[in-house]
């Protein structure tokens, strides 16, 4: 008889909840669920993937090990041996063990990809892994996407996860920037995949949209109103915008008054720049910008929001400064329909570390920010010699060769590892070079909550979703592989036969004791909503609440956190935080003092190649086949007049040729992208030799990153530059 499973589709961060119809063990279909809190049916295409993942014959079930042909190298001729889960651990943990042991605290690293987010057993591994693998060299994903975000936040407001999240329920004026809400869904703004509907919304409502974008993206559909912006200059964009809003009387701190940290510094900062040069620079005339600044600062609840489009490039940490910035002038900040803050019910923020410049990098001196360096220096760590240099490698959830810049400098520091342990369903484009694979068990044999989402929440509420699947598989969770991991290397890694039992008593405490579902449990009774330690309080959220409500529980609205919720040790925003004026020279040299028509003149790259993301697909999910087949979308969005002046037809094979390398691929002629600019998907390129994943290599694509560039970065927040890098394009 059929059975329906609900939960949330952990794919990304729009938490959509899911309805699983199923036969015993076998999917019939995935659709989705209408009485979700949050999503109310709305789902994309990609949550019908999930079976695919689920049933996928290429999904390692057990460790791999490889053996390899030259024990002095590694090489793609090495076998991969299938291992049990006791001999693998022992070996990974040793691995990692004795190089610390022979080479120093930091001869060891980690690596954290996107998939860590989604995933309440990594989430809870990441600071115990941290802590007991005691090295500096910790790098995630995070530095390949939104860390120009966190810095923001670290600084004005006090701390890297207090995340500024758009109203978009209640907004009159939303002012984008770089982001394409139809196809992402939603980035850092959990809606459900209804977001195009809130978009409708804010319309019927009287309010207005409006898009910044050097595409005219899947999105402008709901907008009012798009404009093209040449790569990179957004924040010149938003200097026209707050200087205009100075000018004309319009800036106001509304509720936050007295609570603001440099009011009358900013002002001064943006009037530097002239606002003719502001417009030929980004390509928006004059009257445009003056005209948006003035009706965003006179609408009653406005908004200026954007994500991967401002900040993968250069610039990016000012761009997200002004942005917030702005948002502070108009009163927006912790306002109904501006930026709030969600409640959610396990707070997590006291746990988590925020800090910046404690230490620096051994090779080139970057500043940590809350204890990672930025993933593009990786590469320097493991292949410069010398004291601190990474060996040893644990490595997961991320697929760095194709999702970071120069996926060929990336093989070639993960080939040059004395070893690596990769945790990761799949041997693919980067855990080929692993020595051991440690694979988790799959999505529906598994609990799950959203940990980290949850502070992304546009409402405030809560979920829990059962295991749907118990199977064999289902006791090495990301969790349990890594808190017996962990257990083992703690202990390898001690010389005293005392702390070594005193070690094993812990660990075998942790593991009879510590579940995933305990933690959250624990997390929710401590949480906002929960009963604490009053035993008498009534209608208290807990973990059985939330099962007996698979379609989870609404807590409110968001309200008003600030000034208390503010991490500062005044409670006050800081406006302008000294790092981004020192940064302002920089922006100035390029946009204003000529450096931009400079790179122009000295360089044969004259276009600029942007990033796409497409409806039915995401990274991994290339395995699904569901998902990937039909035409493969690795094409190149150019400009007519751009593809004439250079010989191309409709149905060209162009090559497209950057500092750091060459792909092919066929193009698409369309208005749709500015002239000078030209686009394309990223996270393809599935046609690297030895990996087994025979969905994704019979639909391989190209890979993006193997023309972005990493040896540049936002030289501010660390963070990779993968939209608008310099390439030219030519016929085959
Ligand atoms: N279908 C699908 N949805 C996803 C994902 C997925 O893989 N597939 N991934 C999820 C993840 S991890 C993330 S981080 C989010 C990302 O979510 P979004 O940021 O909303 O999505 P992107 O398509 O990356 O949008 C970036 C936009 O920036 C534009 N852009 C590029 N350069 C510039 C610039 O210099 N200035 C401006 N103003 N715009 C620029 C691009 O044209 C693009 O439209 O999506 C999430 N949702
Ligand atoms: N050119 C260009 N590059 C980009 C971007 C861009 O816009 N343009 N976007 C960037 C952004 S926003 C992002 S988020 C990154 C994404 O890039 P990555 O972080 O590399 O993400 P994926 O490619 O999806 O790879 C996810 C990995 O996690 C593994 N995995 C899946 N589920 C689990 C699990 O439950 N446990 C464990 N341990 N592993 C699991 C998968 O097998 C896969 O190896 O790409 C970035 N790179
Ligand atoms: S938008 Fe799609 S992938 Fe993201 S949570 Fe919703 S259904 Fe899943
Ligand atoms: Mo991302």
């Amino acid at each position: 008889m059929n059975q329906f499973h609900y939960r949330t589709c952990h794919l990304c961060e729009t938490m959509c909840g899911i309805e699983i119809e199923h036969d015993g063990e076998q999917v019939l279909a995935i659709r989705g669920d209408r009485n979700d809190v949050l999503s109310q049916g709305n789902i994309c295409p990609k949550a019908t993937g999930i079976q695919d993942i689920h049933t996928c014959p290429d999904r390692l079930k057990k460790p791999l090990k490889r053996v390899r042909k030259n024990p002095a190298e590694k090489s793609h001729d090495d076998e991969w041996v299938e291992v049990e889960w006791d001999e693998a651990i022992e070996y990974a943990a040793g691995g990692l063990a004795r190089i610390q042991n022979q080479y120093g605290r930091d001869s060891i690293g980690s690596y954290f990809g996107r998939s860590t987010a989604h995933n309440i057993g990594t989430l809870l591994a990441v600071a115990p892994v941290q802590k007991i693998m005691g090295t500096r060299n910790i790098y995630t994903g995070s530095t390949v996407d939104q860390m120009p975000h966190n810095f923001v936040w670290h600084h004005m407001l006090g701390h890297q996860f207090l995340c500024t999240i758009p109203d978009i329920n209640r907004t009159d004026y939303y002012l984008m920037l770089g982001t394409n809400p139809k196809v992402s869904n939603g980035a850092q703004m959990s809606t459900g995949a209804n977001t195009w509907k809130k978009l409708n919304a804010i319309r019927e409502r009287g309010g207005k949209c409006v898009l910044i974008d050097p595409r005219r993206t899947e999105s402008v559909k709901y907008m009012d109103e798009h404009h093209f912006i040449r790569p990179h200059a957004d924040s010149m964009f938003l200097i026209g915008v707050i200087q205009t809003i100075f000018d004309r009387g319009l800036a106001r701190p509304g509720r936050m008054a007295g609570h603001i940290n440099g009011w009358d510094e900013l002002e001064p900062l943006v009037k530097q720049f002239d606002m003719d040069r502001i417009a030929e620079v980004t390509t928006i005339p004059r009257e445009d910008i003056e005209r948006i600044a003035e009706e965003f600062a006179t609408a009653k609840r406005p908004v200026c929001y954007g994500r991967t489009g401002i900040s993968m490039v250069q610039f990016a940490g000012l761009t997200q400064w002004l942005m917030q910035a702005l948002n502070v002038i108009v009163g927006s900040m912790d306002e109904i329909g501006g930026m709030m803050f969600p409640k959610p019910a396990i707070e997590s923020l006291p746990l988590t570390n925020s800090s910046w410049d404690s230490y620096r990098s051994r090779v080139r001196g970057r500043p940590e920010f809350s204890g990672e360096f930025p993933l593009a220096i990786l590469g320097e760590e493991i292949m410069t010699p010398g004291e601190g240099q990474i060996r040893g490698l644990l490595g997961l959830a991320g697929n760095m060769v194709l999702s970071m810049a120069d996926g060929n400098h990336s093989e070639k520091a993960l080939q040059a590892l004395e070893f690596y342990v990769a945790v990761d369903p799949y041997l693919n484009e980067t855990t080929r070079f692993a020595d051991i694979i440690l694979p988790p068990c799959g999505p529906l044999e598994k609990g799950h909550y959203d940990m980290f989402y949850h502070l992304y929440d546009t409402i405030n509420w809560s979920k829990y979703s059962q295991p749907l699947f118990i199977t064999e598989h289902s006791k090495w969770t990301d969790f349990e592989i890594f808190t017996e991991l962990m257990g083992r290397f703690a202990a390898i890694r001690t010389q005293s036969p005392i702390k070594k039992f005193l070690i094993g008593c812990a660990h075998k405490l942790v593991r009879s004791t510590l579940t995933v579902e305990r933690i959250v449990a624990i997390g929710i009774r401590m949480g906002p909503y929960g009963k604490g330690m009053n035993l008498f309080k009534k209608d208290a959220l807990s973990l059985q609440k939330l099962k007996d409500n698979p379609h989870g529980v609404f807590l409110g609205d968001l309200e008003y956190t600030f000034p208390a919720g503010l991490y500062t040790d005044d409670k006050k925003i800081n406006l302008v935080p000294q790092v981004f004026v020192n940064d302002l020279p920089r922006l100035k040299a390029y946009f204003v003092d000529g450096g931009m028509e400079a790179e122009q003149a000295a360089s044969e790259f004259d276009l600029r190649v942007i990033s796409r993301l497409s409806n039915r697909t995401l990274g991994w999910m290339h395995h699904s086949h569901r998902l990937i087949k039909g035409k493969n979308p690795c094409e190149l969005m150019i400009n007519p007049a751009d593809a004439e002046a250079r010989g191309i037809t409709a149905d060209s094979l162009v090559t497209v040729t950057s500092r750091a390398g060459q792909i092919q691929l066929p193009v698409v002629l369309t208005e749709d992208i500015m002239p000078g600019v030209v686009c394309m998907p990223h996270l393809w390129g599935h046609n690297r030799k030895n990996t087994r994943q025979r969905v994704a290599n019979a639909n391989p694509g190209v890979s993006m990153n193997d023309i972005t560039d990493v040896t540049v970065i936002d030289e501010l927040t660390g963070n990779a530059i993968v939209n608008g890098v310099p390439v030219k394009v030519a016929i085959c």
